[in-house]
């Protein structure tokens, strides 16, 4: 099995193996893309689009690539163009996972973390806000064994008042405290806590423990990892926000909850 951009994709065949060593002897890789979709017909197409172009490689040798799909009971008909008449995914390297009820992200991003069978996994909104094109430069750091833990941060290129193309004057103000706070807490710079595009070695992930159930996936994670002391590298990525109007979900209650639960799991894991 191939995927669109030629790399070996089939889970079975490799998947394990990578697991096991990919990471540690730098063999072979795979890239698990987690997509935790909620009603995004107008924008989820065309991220696969996106996604599945990619093209990576990683000292020669290509790094496969793992589409999971996890549609959180949507109700708009946005997955059913992955489905085909009898009920067969319409695409060899994307899986596709479904909840019975709405969750929320957290929950769809750890029912993704599950199943995953690379030895790297990247969390990808299913909206167009974020560029996959970022992804060589996301995997690079923790492919050559500099990190464990890559954020893609919105700000870094921009400094430290600068407003990412798109994103609302008030998100800005949620998203600066949100960073402000991960980097007082736990004495390091974070310019971009809330990123969508976090990357682990998946390696990490099994002893975070993750409980999240809606947006407070980020900070959950952010301040797990930074409490164990483990290295976050940031690189810029470009964005592009969306509105309410266009599908944004997250709403000001979800900055509260998001602030406690750093504050929460800084305090106790
Ligand atoms: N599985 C699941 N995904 C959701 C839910 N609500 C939102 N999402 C997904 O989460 C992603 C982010 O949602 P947005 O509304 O764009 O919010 P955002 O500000 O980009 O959120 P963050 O990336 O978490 O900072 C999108 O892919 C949504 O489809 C939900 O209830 N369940
Ligand atoms: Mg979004």
């Amino acid at each position: 099995m191939t995927t669109s951009n030629g790399a070996p994709n089939d889970p079975r065949s490799s998947g394990a193996a990578a697991v096991e060593t990919g990471h540690i002897r730098g063999v072979t890789h795979r890239l698990s893309v987690i997509v935790p979709v909620y009603n995004e017909r107008n924008t989820l197409p065309e991220l696969l689009e996106r996604v599945r172009a990619q093209s990576l490689s990683w000292n020669g040798a290509p790094v496969s690539l793992e589409i999971i799909v996890v549609d959180d009971c949507s109700n708009d008909g946005g997955v059913d163009f992955l489905f085909g008449e009898t009920g067969q995914s319409t695409f060899a390297d994307v899986r596709v996972l479904r909840h019975a009820r709405n969750r929320g992200k957290g929950a769809a991003i750890r029912t993704g973390l599950e199943r995953v069978t690379g030895d790297v996994v990247l969390i990808q909104d299913a909206d167009l806000e974020y560029n996959p094109d970022d992804y060589a430069a996301l995997v690079a750091p923790i492919l050559a064994g500099q990190s464990r833990v890559v954020y893609g941060s919105r700000f870094l290129a921009l400094g430290p008042l600068g407003r990412p193309t798109g994103m609302h004057p008030t998100n800005w103000v949620a998203n600066k405290i949100l960073s402000w706070t991960a980097s007082i807490l736990f004495f390091r710079s974070i310019t971009d806590e809330a990123t969508c595009y976090k990357v682990f070695a998946t390696s990490v992930l099994p002893s975070l423990n993750l409980r999240c159930e809606r947006f407070e996936f980020c900070p959950e994670v952010t301040s797990k990892v930074l409490r164990r002391g483990l290295r976050v590298i940031e690189v810029p990525i470009r964005y592009h926000g969306r509105g309410g109007n266009e599908g944004k979900k997250i709403r000001w209650p979800d900055a509260f909850h998001a602030w406690f639960t750093l504050v929460r799991y800084w305090l106790r894991d």
